[in-house]
């Protein structure tokens, strides 16, 4: 990692958010790619904040300043990875989900997807299901995109995926779902989500009962289980 790169990810860890934000700027006069800035400097930066608060080593009020100075530094790159877009692909509409407050992550796929000419509309965070699908119909869009980082948040997914089910912009809005730090929630989410898109398809008659394939269910609900068995206590 270049010397820049280095201290961007350590200011970061300090909270030292002008200070990152400046690095960044700095960076970018260099001639570093935005995209290297964000994943050999800011991720890695917020990585360690991740690790250590985990272990407890350190607590929420050092993870806030990280992630403020983690914002401040993608605010900067924002305009670069977004660039001037003439022509629209289609919405999508984005929210953390009900009951979640982590949103950096969120921000980064928004910007990720502005700056592949789509039309973003961002609900912030502690979205209720209900929210998203009013919001994809008042925008026509084509995407709802959920983050979730919290494993007792991400159930709330599933009534994003029944709401769409049961609703008019069934087989019309494609759902995308992400934001796992960590696998174990990731597998749980798709799981989750598979299982009850399966139900709610055969309950709103929408598809061929014969279709659902209880084995597959039977087995990923038997894989999750085991998967957060392992991670807890192993
Ligand atoms: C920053 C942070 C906070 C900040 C959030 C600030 C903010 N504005 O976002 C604060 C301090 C508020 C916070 C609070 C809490 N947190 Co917190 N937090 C984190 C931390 C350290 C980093 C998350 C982050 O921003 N990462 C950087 C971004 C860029 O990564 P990302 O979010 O994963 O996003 C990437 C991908 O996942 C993906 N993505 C994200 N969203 C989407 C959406 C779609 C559609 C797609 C396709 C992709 C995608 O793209 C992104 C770019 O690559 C993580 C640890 C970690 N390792 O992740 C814990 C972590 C998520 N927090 C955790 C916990 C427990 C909490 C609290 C409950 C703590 C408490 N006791 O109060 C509270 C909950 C508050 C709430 N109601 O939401 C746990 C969750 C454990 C679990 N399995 O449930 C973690 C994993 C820490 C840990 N190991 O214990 N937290």
């Amino acid at each position: 990692m270049s010397a820049i790169l280095q201290d961007i990810s350590e200011k970061l860890q300090k909270g030292k958010m002008k200070e990152v934000a400046e690095l960044v700027k700095q960076a970018v006069a260099d001639g570093i790619q935005p995209l290297t800035i964000l994943n050999e400097g800011l991720m890695p930066g917020m990585d360690i904040i991740g690790e250590r608060f985990k272990r407890n080593d350190i607590f929420i009020p050092e993870v806030l300043i990280a992630a403020r100075a983690m914002a401040a530094g993608t605010e900067v790159l924002r305009p670069l990875l977004v660039g001037d877009q003439m022509e629209e692909k289609g919405t999508v509409v984005i929210g953390t989900i009900k009951d979640d407050l982590h949103d950096i992550g969120k921000n980064l796929v928004r910007m990720m997807m502005e700056s592949k000419g789509l039309n973003v509309i961002d609900l912030g965070n502690s979205v209720p299901p209900a929210k998203y699908i009013e919001a994809a119909a008042k925008h026509n869009a084509d995407i709802i995109a959920c983050s979730a980082l919290l494993t007792t948040t991400m159930v709330h997914i599933k009534d994003v995926v029944k709401g769409v089910a049961e609703s008019p912009l069934a087989g019309k809005v494609k759902i995308m779902i992400g934001g796992a730090p960590d696998w174990t929630v990731w597998a749980l989410c798709v799981v989750f989500t598979l299982l009850w898109a399966r139900i709610a398809a055969v309950f709103a008659n929408r598809a061929q009962p014969k279709t659902l394939n209880r084995a597959t269910g039977v087995v990923l609900v038997v894989l999750g289980a085991v998967i957060m068995l392992f991670k807890v206590f192993a």
